[in-house]
């Protein structure tokens, strides 16, 4: 019992000793989903005609990186398609493409790829979070080359937020808040792996959290012409 607890304090301490370099959760409360796996669905009538035939196949791809170290048991499942739009109190977690009009809610049209929409409660449970991915700014493909950005990359990215995290200072990380073309972000770095390891480990913890109220906290990443990427949370 006591090696258990040891270990728990010491989670508890790089927790939050890492919050102040490197990868960060939602808040100081480190909002998190409870139950493993995480439904999610795709509208899958909103995908770029572009990335028809792997669009799906990629955001599944860039969940699975996710969970794939070895200290996390963080899991999803697609559960299918939907006619669903994104929709922060509906319980349901819905991946999407708007193509025609982006909603000005949303950010800038030329400078915001995707939005990720976690929405938690006073225990600190996210219980919705939808992806919107800008089809009317930006186009998708497969590699990133420019103009058109990796639908892996992004994917990967706000999926990080889908889970609860935050944007990382470190370079290279997939949570680095821009996106400078190319599909370098597609894969995981050390400091996104030791972000979802603290916040879903093996053994799962339980930390304190003092009451938040969050209705919805969009988090906005894009890319204007200037900088390759501006983010704003
Ligand atoms: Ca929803
Ligand atoms: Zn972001």
């Amino acid at each position: 019992m006591k090696a258990i607890a040891a270990l728990l304090g010491a989670c508890a301490i790089a927790l939050f000793a890492s919050e102040a370099a490197a990868w960060k959760s939602l808040d100081g409360t480190n909002p998190r989903w409870k139950t493993m796996p995480v439904p999610y669905r795709v509208n899958q009538k909103t995908i770029p005609p572009s990335i028809a035939g792997f669009a799906v196949a990629r955001l599944d791809q860039g969940l699975a990186s996710w969970g794939a170290p070895s200290c996390t048991l963080w899991d999803t499942k697609n559960l299918g398609d939907t006619t669903l739009s994104y929709n922060a109190n509906d319980g349901q977690n819905v991946f999407m493409w708007e193509s025609g009009s982006w909603p000005g809610q949303l950010g800038d049209v030329n400078s915001v790829i995707g939005v990720t929409t976690p929405v938690w409660d006073g225990a600190a449970v996210i219980f919705d979070a939808d992806i919107v991915y800008n089809n009317v700014g930006f186009c998708w493909n497969d590699n990133g080359a420019m103009p058109c950005v990796d639908t892996l990359s992004i994917a990967t990215h706000e999926e990080g937020h889908f889970l609860g995290l935050d944007h990382s200072n470190v370079s290279g990380a997939t949570m680095e808040p821009f996106y400078g073309g190319g599909n370098a972000i597609g894969s995981l770095e050390q400091d996104d792996m030791d972000g979802v390891c603290a916040l879903y480990p093996l053994q799962p913890t339980t930390v304190s959290s003092s009451f938040r109220w969050c209705s919805d906290v969009p988090i906005v990443c894009g890319r204007d012409g200037q900088q390759p990427m501006q983010c704003a949370v």
